[in-house]
């Protein structure tokens, strides 16, 4: 359909194309317009959900002028296209950086305070969009911001769940979940009703031949569900690159509500079966770093990836180019295995549909989808049974089987004398029942694979995927180590600080180059800089002792030692290190003289970050954390000098709070366990130091920022393996403090020690497997140094600001340039002034 205006009457479209605001009489046009049409209030009915919403659409109307250009223009200079495959964007709120990216946040603060409104109050009204877990999930927001930024031209492609992250209460201590239902108000998806796409499932495979005598395969049968795009805009900062998220919502399918039933009177099963197809994309699976291979989670895969290559099938087959050409226009990025089965997939409709030969689809096939690896924790790899598989997709099933085929035959060529290589490399795991491994799918479907740090990118090449590095050679895998955005983790989160960099760097460059940090270093031992700088982390600290004070009640001293740990909470990732060693703290006060007390720091330890809902073991480290502040901070004899935290419901708008507000982080998993870490990265550039292990981008943090300003500890990754086996054999000793500890807790110091066995038993009886024991003496020493260093302010404010101007590699620019030239082969757009 020619959906396009024809040329005659554009003169008179364009007389009407809406002009942005400049001023904040002119966003308070919009804005009050807004209020009052959109909305239907007025202003004996403007409360600060409303306000927020006025402000919200105004700038949305900016975004989506530039949103229709972005696309018109890509779509006609047709280059290579990135789509970015997630299961999870943890967006957080957008407000603030809309205003922020767009560059009309003081218009707007001026026009709100026109009309009685404080920013920060509008600003707060937002709820998050958390379509995420962590890390992963945070990864894939930073990228899309970059992706913009850098001009790009970048789809991502998501599902959009009903419900994100639960949020996290925490009651008598405990972790209790509440649903967390986002959508009732959402100004920035567009409810594309007109792009659909049907998805099948179950059903069977008919063999039959062609005119030509060809043998093709058909899937039919099942049942159809529908799947509606969403699209989310994506601004970058200081372009007019606006790219697109499309995130897929489940319905029954059109025709698909059953008249039958309804006209004979079964109305409330035809409404169910409506339900169970809505169920698709009704809820995210709370887990990180792990798979539980759950039907309904296969079904969400499924229907996302194929929603998603439909949709980009489609945009290639407009151009009427030649198959070959798909590589050298579409590069899809797998952001973990989640994806994995687009590569089937397409293989499906090349073969299945478009009537390709399987090699000539194999070959684009696997030039398209590139693979990155978040994690080698063997409980996060993704299996799934065959037989629910065979149930679910026989199609995809028989396509796997035969890549396996043609795999194992290429394996047994080139490696005709290793025996057990094929069973080891083959993606069908021979259990019972058999077992489809997608990561080993996922490199064999790749053209490239990464992993998210070094040390993690080297251990993929050691580990996991030792045999595949023999079977294509090490250029196939590559590392990219993780970034954040600088727009939101610094110039949203901490614009003092931002605006401090900005006054002696001559401007805002450093937002889009976040090398150019370095140049502060010339200010090191400037003394009204160091002022300045040391106030702003002041400051970032009374507001977070605010928030305490507000939500805990609370009274926490501002110019304590702020040590946070703010992460999902997993045994690798260690929070119990840190509790048990609040509580080797805590006894040691108990036992001092008072002219001790007056030589130590006083601390805050804050404690934040979800349990899954399931993991037993990360729900008792909350408990124990919360019975510990109980203890702790009603004990006289300690007052200021320790007091212990546990921040409710952990997501990306507390972030924003609590990185700026650290003086220390912790960063502790086991070495070899955390993949790279990101907010590692946010706390330094916000100039926080971290205690740390040899872990992840720790280590490459390190380097750039030097030694001397970081407290590293414990054992490193290589010689985990030997201690676990020493666990396992008896010869160790349990660390004489941490058995203090375990004491203290099994006397009930911390409330019903029972609680607890479970906890410390898995420490000292069932071979503490992430060597909690072995660093424990190392934790606390270094605990101690940094008490030290931090009595000697001068030293650490030249640590915090030296590391600052240092941290230029970790801005996600960087990773998306190296992507892109590594891995994409793709080029910025860059938008022309005019149209
Ligand atoms: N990550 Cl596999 C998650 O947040 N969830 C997951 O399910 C998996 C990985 C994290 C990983 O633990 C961190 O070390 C990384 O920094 C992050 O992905 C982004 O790469």
């Amino acid at each position: 359909v020619e959906a396009s205006i024809p040329e005659p009457q554009r003169a008179a479209w364009k007389k009407f194309t809406p002009k942005p605001f400049d001023t904040a009489e002119e966003f308070n046009a919009e804005a009050v317009r807004h209020i009052e049409t959109t909305l239907a209030r007025s202003m004996y009915n403007c409360d600060e959900g409303a306000a927020y919403a006025g402000t919200a659409l105004a700038f949305r109307d900016r975004l989506v002028l530039d949103w229709n250009k972005t696309q018109q223009a890509q779509t006609f200079k047709d280059q290579k296209r990135v789509y970015y495959l997630s299961l999870e964007f943890l967006m957080g709120r957008a407000l603030d950086n809309a205003m922020l990216n767009i560059g009309k946040k003081d218009v707007a603060v001026k026009g709100l305070s026109d009309l009685g409104f404080r920013m920060e109050d509008i600003i707060s009204q937002e709820h998050d969009a958390a379509l995420g877990n962590g890390g992963l999930g945070r990864l894939a927001a930073c990228f899309l911001d970059s992706m913009a930024s850098l001009n790009y031209p970048a789809w991502g492609y998501g599902l959009r769940y009903r419900y994100g992250i639960f949020k996290q209460e925490i009651i008598d201590g405990y972790q209790v979940e509440v649903p967390d239902y986002w959508l009732d108000f959402n100004p920035w998806e567009f409810a594309r009703h007109d792009i659909t796409v049907d998805v099948q499932f179950y059903g069977y495979v008919s063999k039959y031949q062609d005119d030509d005598g060809k043998n093709v395969s058909f899937w039919e049968g099942g049942e159809i569900v529908q799947a509606c795009a969403y699209d989310v805009p994506i601004a970058g900062y200081g372009t007019s690159t606006v790219n697109n998220l499309r995130l897929w919502g489940s319905k029954a399918a059109s025709g698909e509500f059953d008249f039958q039933k309804f006209n004979s009177g079964e109305y409330e099963s035809s409404v169910a079966d409506q339900q169970r197809a809505e169920t698709i994309s009704a809820v995210l699976y709370p887990n990180d770093n792990l798979e539980r291979g759950k039907e309904l989670r296969l079904k969400q895969q499924y229907f996302w990836c194929a929603a998603s290559l439909f949709d980009i099938v489609r945009r290639f087959k407009k151009t009427q180019r030649p198959w070959k050409d798909f590589p050298n226009q579409v590069a899809i990025q797998l952001n973990d295995t989640h994806p994995t089965l687009a590569i089937p997939e397409l293989q499906r409709i090349l073969i299945d549909q478009e009537g390709l030969d399987w090699d000539e689809a194999w070959s684009i096939v696997s030039k398209t989808f590139g693979y990155t690896n978040h994690t080698v924790l063997p409980e996060a790899l993704e299996k799934w049974s065959v037989p629910l598989f065979q149930h679910l997709l026989p199609r995809h099933l028989q396509i796997i089987y035969d890549i396996n085929l043609q795999f194992l035959q290429y394996v047994e060529r080139n490696f005709p004398k290793e025996r057990d290589i094929l069973s080891r490399v083959s993606i069908i795991e021979e259990a019972n029942p058999k077992m489809v491994r997608m990561a080993y799918l996922a490199v064999i479907g790749s053209h490239k694979v990464n992993g998210v740090a070094e040390l993690h990118s080297d251990l993929i090449k050691t580990t996991i995927f030792k045999d595949f590095v023999k079977i294509y050679g090490p250029d196939k895998f590559t590392n990219v180590t993780n970034g954040i955005t600088p727009r939101r983790w610094l110039h949203q989160a901490n614009p003092r600080l931002s605006e401090l960099i900005a006054s002696k760097l001559g401007g805002y460059d450093f937002l889009k180059d976040l090398t150019l940090l370095h140049k502060l270093e010339a200010y090191v031992d400037d003394k009204d800089f160091r002022k300045e700088f040391q106030e702003i982390k002041y400051a970032n600290k009374v507001r977070l002792a605010k928030y305490i004070k507000d939500t805990l009640g609370v009274s926490v001293n501002p110019s304590a030692l702020f040590d946070v740990q703010v992460k999902r909470i997993h045994e690798y990732k260690r929070q119990q290190l840190n509790i048990f060693g609040v509580i080797h703290r805590y006894l040691a006060i108990k036992a001092m003289s008072p002219e001790e007390k007056k030589k130590l720091a006083p601390r805050v330890s804050i404690f934040g970050g979800k349990a899954a809902p399931g993991y037993w073991m990360a729900k008792t480290v909350i408990h124990l954390v919360n019975q510990v502040g109980k203890v702790v901070n009603s004990d006289k004899d300690v007052g200021d000098l320790l007091k212990v935290i546990y921040l409710e419901d952990y997501n990306v708008s507390k972030a924003e709070i609590i990185c700026p507000a650290s003086d220390i982080s912790e960063h502790i998993s086991t070495a070899g366990t955390e993949a790279s870490g990101t907010s590692n990265m946010k706390f330094v550039i916000n100039g926080g130091l971290i205690i740390g292990t040899c872990d992840g981008a720790n280590i490459e943090i390190t380097r750039e920022i030097g030694e001397n300003n970081i407290f590293l500890f414990g054992n490193l990754a290589e010689d985990v393996e030997e201690l676990r086996h020493s666990h396992m054999y008896g010869t160790y000793t349990l660390d004489p403090s941490l058995a203090a500890v375990f004491d203290s807790i099994q006397s009930g110091t911390f409330g019903d020690a029972g609680a607890f066995t479970s906890l410390v038993n898995g420490i000292v009886d069932h071979g503490d497997y992430y060597l909690v024991s072995d660093d424990f003496a190392s934790y606390c020493k270094t605990q101690d140094l940094i008490d030290e260093a931090y009595r000697n302010q001068d030293e650490w404010l030249t640590k915090a600001i030296t590391s600052v101007a240092r941290m230029g590699f970790f801005s996600s620019d960087r990773c998306i340039d190296e992507y892109a030239e590594m891995i994409w082969n793709t080029e910025p757009l860059v938008p022309s002034k005019d149209e």
